[in-house]
C-alpha cells in the first residue's frame, strides 16, 4: 500500500509539473537578416537577453544573422517561420511581404513622412489588423522594432528630382512593390537579397540601393563607389519580432507573456536608439565624402506625385480598406 501511494504521488507529482517544460527547446533560433554591428541586430540580442535574464536561463535563444537559416534568402524566412524551420525571427515587413500583402502598406511610397506617422500605424487599431494579418498565416507577432527610413544611395548623379532616376540601376529588395517604385521612376530596378546587393555595388552591376542611413554607415557602402545619398525619407521598413505560432503554442501562459514583454521592450529601446542616432551617422557619412542630398519640400513633391501609380496597383492587393485606414492614421497624427 505504502507503494503504492509513493506511486501515486509520483504520478501527480508528474502531472502537476509543468509539462509544457518538458517539451521546451534548450535552445531557440532566431533569425535576423543583420548582425548585431546593426541595430536590427541589437535588436534580436537584446531580446534574448531579456528572455534569459527574466526566464533565469530557462529559455534560450540564439540568434542566426545574415539571413544564414534560409541560405541568404531573406524573403524566405517568413516560410521557414510558419513551417516551424525557423522558432522566431526579428524581420522586416518588406521580407515578409511576399507571404503576408498586408505588409506592403509600410512600402508604399511616401505614406508615412515622419516618425510620427510610423508611430500613428503601428501603435494604433491599424496595427493590430496587420499583427491579426501576420498571425493567420502562421506567426505569432509580439512587437514591432525599426529598421528606419530608406534612403537612396548611387554612384552616378546627386538625385534630387524623379528624372534624375531615368535608366539608374538600383538593387531593391523583397516585394515586386519595388519593382513598381523604381520603374514608375523611370529607374531600372533589379532585385537580390542583401547578401548579394554589396557585391553588385562593388562590380557596378547596380549603379545604386536604398537602405536606412544606420545600414549604409555600418555596411560601408560608401566604400563601393556610393557617393550620392539623398534623403528623401520615401519609406521604412518596420521590424517584427514574431515566433512561429507551432512553437507559441509549446510555451506557457506566463512564459508567452514574459516573451511578449521582453520583446515590446526590446523594440521600444531599439526603436528609441535608432532614431536618436540618424543625424549623427549622418555626420559621420558627410565626413567620408559621400554628398548628402536633402530635398527642398517642391523637390519632395514631385517625387511624392511621380509615384502615385504605385498606389493604385497596390492598394487593391493590400486591400484598400486598410491604406484608407493607415492614411487616415497619418493625417490625424
Ligand atoms: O536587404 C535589405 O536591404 C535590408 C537589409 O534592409 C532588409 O533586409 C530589408
Amino acid at each position: 500500500l505504502k507503494r503504492r501511494t509513493l506511486l501515486a504521488a509520483a504520478a501527480s507529482c508528474l502531472l502537476l509539473s509543468p509539462l509544457a517544460h518538458a517539451e521546451y527547446k534548450a535552445e531557440y533560433t532566431v533569425s535576423t537578416v543583420l548582425p548585431a554591428a546593426f541595430p536590427w541586430g541589437q535588436a534580436a540580442e537584446k531580446w534574448v537577453e531579456l528572455v534569459n535574464e527574466r526566464s533565469e536561463g530557462r529559455i534560450n535563444m540564439k540568434i542566426y544573422s545574415n539571413s544564414q537559416l534560409v541560405s541568404g534568402d531573406q524573403t524566405k524566412e517568413f516560410s521557414a517561420m510558419r513551417s516551424g524551420l525557423i522558432d522566431m525571427a526579428v524581420g522586416s515587413t518588406i521580407n515578409w511581404s511576399p507571404q503576408v500583402p498586408e505588409l506592403n502598406l509600410f512600402s508604399l511610397p511616401f505614406l508615412m513622412p515622419d516618425y510620427a506617422a510610423i508611430d500613428a500605424i503601428t501603435q494604433s487599431e491599424t496595427g493590430d489588423k496587420i499583427f491579426s494579418a501576420i498571425e493567420k498565416r502562421g506567426v505569432t507577432p509580439l512587437a514591432w522594432g525599426e529598421n528606419g527610413f530608406r534612403e537612396l544611395s548611387n554612384s552616378k548623379i546627386a538625385i534630387d528630382q524623379p528624372e534624375d532616376l531615368k535608366g539608374l540601376k538600383i538593387r531593391v529588395v523583397g516585394s515586386p512593390l519595388f519593382q513598381d517604385t523604381f520603374s514608375t521612376l523611370g529607374a531600372n530596378p533589379t532585385q537580390m537579397s542583401w547578401a548579394d546587393a554589396k557585391p553588385a555595388l562593388t562590380t557596378g552591376a547596380v549603379d545604386g540601393q536604398e537602405n536606412p542611413v544606420a545600414v549604409f554607415d555600418v555596411a560601408r557602402i560608401d566604400q563601393v563607389g556610393q557617393t550620392y545619398l539623398t534623403r528623401w525619407h520615401y519609406m521604412a521598413d518596420p521590424l517584427v519580432f514574431g515566433v512561429s505560432t507551432r512553437v507559441w503554442r509549446t510555451f506557457s501562459p506566463e512564459d508567452q507573456a514574459l516573451l511578449k514583454q521582453a520583446a515590446i521592450d526590446a523594440g521600444k529601446w531599439e526603436i528609441e536608439k535608432s532614431r536618436g542616432e540618424v543625424a549623427e551617422t549622418l555626420e559621420k557619412i558627410r565626413e567620408r565624402g559621400v554628398e548628402v542630398i536633402d530635398l527642398t519640400p517642391e523637390q519632395h513633391a514631385a517625387f511624392v506625385e511621380a509615384t502615385q501609380p504605385v498606389y493604385e496597383n497596390w492598394a487593391p492587393k493590400i486591400g484598400e480598406d486598410l491604406v484608407k485606414e493607415a492614411q487616415d492614421a497619418v493625417a490625424n497624427r
